[in-house]
């Protein structure tokens, strides 16, 4: 056990094929694979140091102390794998500009995960830091990994986990995230998504579409095809969309500017502009191009939105130790 704090960085990611359902609560374990690339500009760091002398983990995110029962159940996940018994003062910070809504639970429980058992004197492998994420937040599980990275969905603890993929394109990919105002998140991801594996008709037949959608993308990718690749993740993306508007009660993440976001997209294609959109949980919407194009597309998006709400960003790294 080092008696110092430890700190590392882990990258947010925006799935391109979505993960929108347990089929085990406790363990997260997904309905279906996903698919999904790491950012370069939006990241979490976290330290972690065990203190004998605590009898409770504290917790300060960007500065504040906070109460989060997840993080104790996660550190908790973190003693038994690691056989310490030593609490923890965590302090993390998010490196998203404010008020983007880009924050994420998946940059957080990576970055905590490798924090935490690095902390703990113990040398986890991607992999193993993977499977241990998850247990944090479902998305985390791909965070572990920069680049392009699949969620295996598995069976149990040990075979759901992500990998990354080295598929050589010549896109040189950007994510342009376009900051849409709105109140705070109406329906939380977890809460949202369990409504749907309850109520939605449609469930079936989206664990069957998400999962040709994966094996479709991946070819996308294997044969450098742009155009497929973004077909495949902006229908995936509103077919996860259709999931909340068709649940009981339904619910939607979209906000007026977000449908202007969408329109202005389809119009640059139209205009013969490859670029194609993704949405989350939440208003912001993420349009996908290659490099070379990126100019002429945030020329057309700064007719509606101001510059300062226009992010872009490239692939990003595993996570590491700072
Ligand atoms: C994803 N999202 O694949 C999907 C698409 C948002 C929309 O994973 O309950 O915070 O902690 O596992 O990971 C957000 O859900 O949910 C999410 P939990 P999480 O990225």
């Amino acid at each position: 056990m080092q008696n110092s704090a430890v700190t590392a960085r882990a990258h947010t990611n925006i799935a391109l094929i979505k993960y929108w359902g347990k089929k085990d609560q406790q363990l997260i374990l997904p309905m279906n694979g996903s698919l999904s690339l790491t950012l370069d500009k939006f990241y979490t760091d976290t330290s972690v140091e065990y203190l004998p002398n605590l009898n409770a983990d504290v917790f300060y995110l960007n500065g504040t102390e906070v109460a989060d029962p997840k993080i104790t159940r996660f550190m908790d996940i973190v003693r038994q794998k690691t056989r310490s018994s030593n609490y923890a003062l965590i302090k993390s910070t998010n490196h998203v500009p404010t008020a983007a809504g880009l924050a994420s639970s998946a940059s957080a429980y990576a970055a905590l995960a490798l924090a935490a058992t690095a902390a703990a004197g113990q040398n986890f492998s991607l992999t193993e830091l993977s499977r241990l994420a998850r247990r944090g937040s479902g998305s985390a599980t791909r965070s572990i990994f920069g680049g392009f990275a699949e969620w295996l969905p598995g069976t149990d603890d040990q075979s759901s986990y992500a990998q990354p993929l080295d598929f050589q394109t010549d896109w040189d990919l950007r994510m342009i995230a376009i900051v849409v105002d709105a109140l705070p998140k109406k329906v939380s991801s977890r809460h949202g998504m369990q409504t749907v594996v309850e109520t939605s008709p449609f469930y079936p037949a989206w664990i069957k579409s998400a999962t040709q959608d994966l094996a479709a993308i991946k070819q996308a990718m294997q044969n450098n095809d742009f155009q497929r690749f973004g077909e495949i993740a902006e229908s995936n993306a509103l077919r996860m969309h259709a999931l909340n508007l068709s649940a009981v009660p339904h619910f939607n993440y979209f906000e007026p500017q977000s449908l202007i976001a969408m329109q202005a997209v389809e119009n640059l294609r139209a205009a013969g502009i490859s670029c194609y959109y993704t949405m989350d949980a939440g208003p912001n919407v993420k349009v996908i191009c290659k490099n070379k194009d990126l100019d002429v597309i945030l020329d057309k998006l700064h007719h509606y939105f101001p510059s300062d709400h226009l992010l872009v960003a490239a692939a990003g790294p595993n996570v590491k130790l700072l």
